[in-house]
């Protein structure tokens, strides 16, 4: 008796489900349905005036193939109070040959946002990737003074433009310690070359904010050993001010409760905590499928995930200065051509990491972040 009545509900509530639907005239949601689009109504920043900058990476054709940020997102640039070169202000762009100085497409960008009331966040001025090699040939003391020229020309174009800047970028390993195959610390033969950057940078402009900016910093073991760093080499001492922490993710990594730590241990060492290179990758972390739609299903669980990261950004938004994304809509995302954690040159299976689709309009991930 108790059996059948529990399998007499079930059919019940689907029966009852397929009357309401068809008697407000629409079927049921299909799972695997097309999302629903919209026009956002709400600039992101406005939404979040009170908590902190919202800022995107923009590319600017720094390699030829790349959109014009401005002629491409027309619409949605305004939803930024601030932007970042993707890859227009890395080292190989801007300085691909020794005194030979490539502007144009970072000064684009810093013309647009300059009209626009928009800030800039600087990305980046000493990293082991993206630097042409004569940067750090030579004797330690010709690398030191390369680093220094490259800072010191880089920074001063930019003084009045840029509130932060990522003056180390990605300098800890994912196996403990320091990247000891950085050609900086080859170089240097040690991690002073650290210590270096920041001193260069402020001397350059001791107003800036200065930050180390890193990827899997929410996880234990590489926070600890970004803090014994920064600790080690007296970061703060030499003008180091904030943590970059990149925010690739997916819809499981990181937990809330690392991610809260995280953001507790850099503010109690009196850092600022910027979250510089959101996106979230909606099949890392799933198998990786190359079965790639963005269906109803997928947009609710990207949605239920920016919505709980947002809400904890908000809690944190006295610990929090900047939350820039990592690209604007999903017609523009590394993540494109980066899974099963390798670059995957040319071949391309699309991902869906924003709040805004491929045709620019808002996903429900806007929605969830904007309505609270
Ligand atoms: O988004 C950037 C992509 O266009 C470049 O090809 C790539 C090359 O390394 O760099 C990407 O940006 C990286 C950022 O500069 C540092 N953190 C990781 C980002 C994604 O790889």
């Amino acid at each position: 008796m108790k059996l059948i009545t529990l399998s007499i509900i079930p059919m019940f509530l689907l029966v009852l489900s397929i009357l309401i639907f068809s008697l407000v005239g629409c079927s049921p949601p299909d799972p695997s349905g097309t999302p629903k689009s919209f026009t956002p109504k709400k600039l992101l920043h406005e939404v979040y005036s009170d908590h902190f900058i919202i800022g995107a990476a923009v590319a600017s054709s720094e390699y030829g193939s790349m959109d014009y940020f401005d002629k491409k997102y027309p619409n949605l640039l305004p939803h930024y109070n601030s932007l970042t070169a993707e890859n227009a202000m890395k080292p190989e762009v801007i300085q691909p040959l020794k005194g030979s100085f490539n502007f144009a497409p970072a000064d684009r960008i810093v013309k647009y946002a300059a009209a626009n009331d928009q800030k800039i966040r600087g990305h980046a001025l000493v990293w082991h990737n993206q630097t042409s090699s004569w940067m750090t040939e030579g004797t330690k003391e010709d690398v030191r003074e390369n680093m220094k020229n490259h800072i010191e020309t880089v920074m001063n174009r930019y003084k009045d433009s840029i509130y932060s800047w990522d003056v180390v970028n990605e300098a800890v390993s994912d196996q403990g310690s320091y990247r000891a195959d950085s050609p900086w610390y080859v170089a240097y033969g040690g991690p002073e070359y650290i210590i270096d950057a920041f001193k260069f940078a402020k001397e350059v402009d001791p107003e800036c904010k200065l930050v180390y900016n890193d990827y899997s910093v929410v996880r234990p073991s590489k926070r600890y050993d970004i803090m014994t760093m920064i600790k080690k080499l007296e970061l703060q001492k030499h003008g180091l001010s904030g943590i970059g922490i990149q925010a690739h993710w997916n819809l499981y990594y990181p937990e809330l409760e690392e991610l809260q730590r995280t953001i507790d241990l850099f503010h109690q060492m009196g850092l600022e905590v910027h979250i510089t290179e959101l996106d979230i990758d909606c099949f890392d972390g799933i198998g990786n499928t190359e079965n790639r739609k963005f269906d109803n299903d997928l947009a609710k669980r990207l949605a239920d995930r920016y919505e709980e990261i947002f809400e904890l950004f908000r809690k944190n938004s006295d610990k929090i200065s900047s939350v820039t994304f990592w690209g604007i809509a999903d017609d523009h995302t590394w993540l494109d051509y980066f899974y099963n954690s390798t670059w995957n040159a040319g071949k391309k299976l699309k991902n869906y990491p924003f709040v805004f689709d491929e045709d620019h309009r808002a996903k429900e991930a806007y929605k969830r972040i904007t309505e609270f």
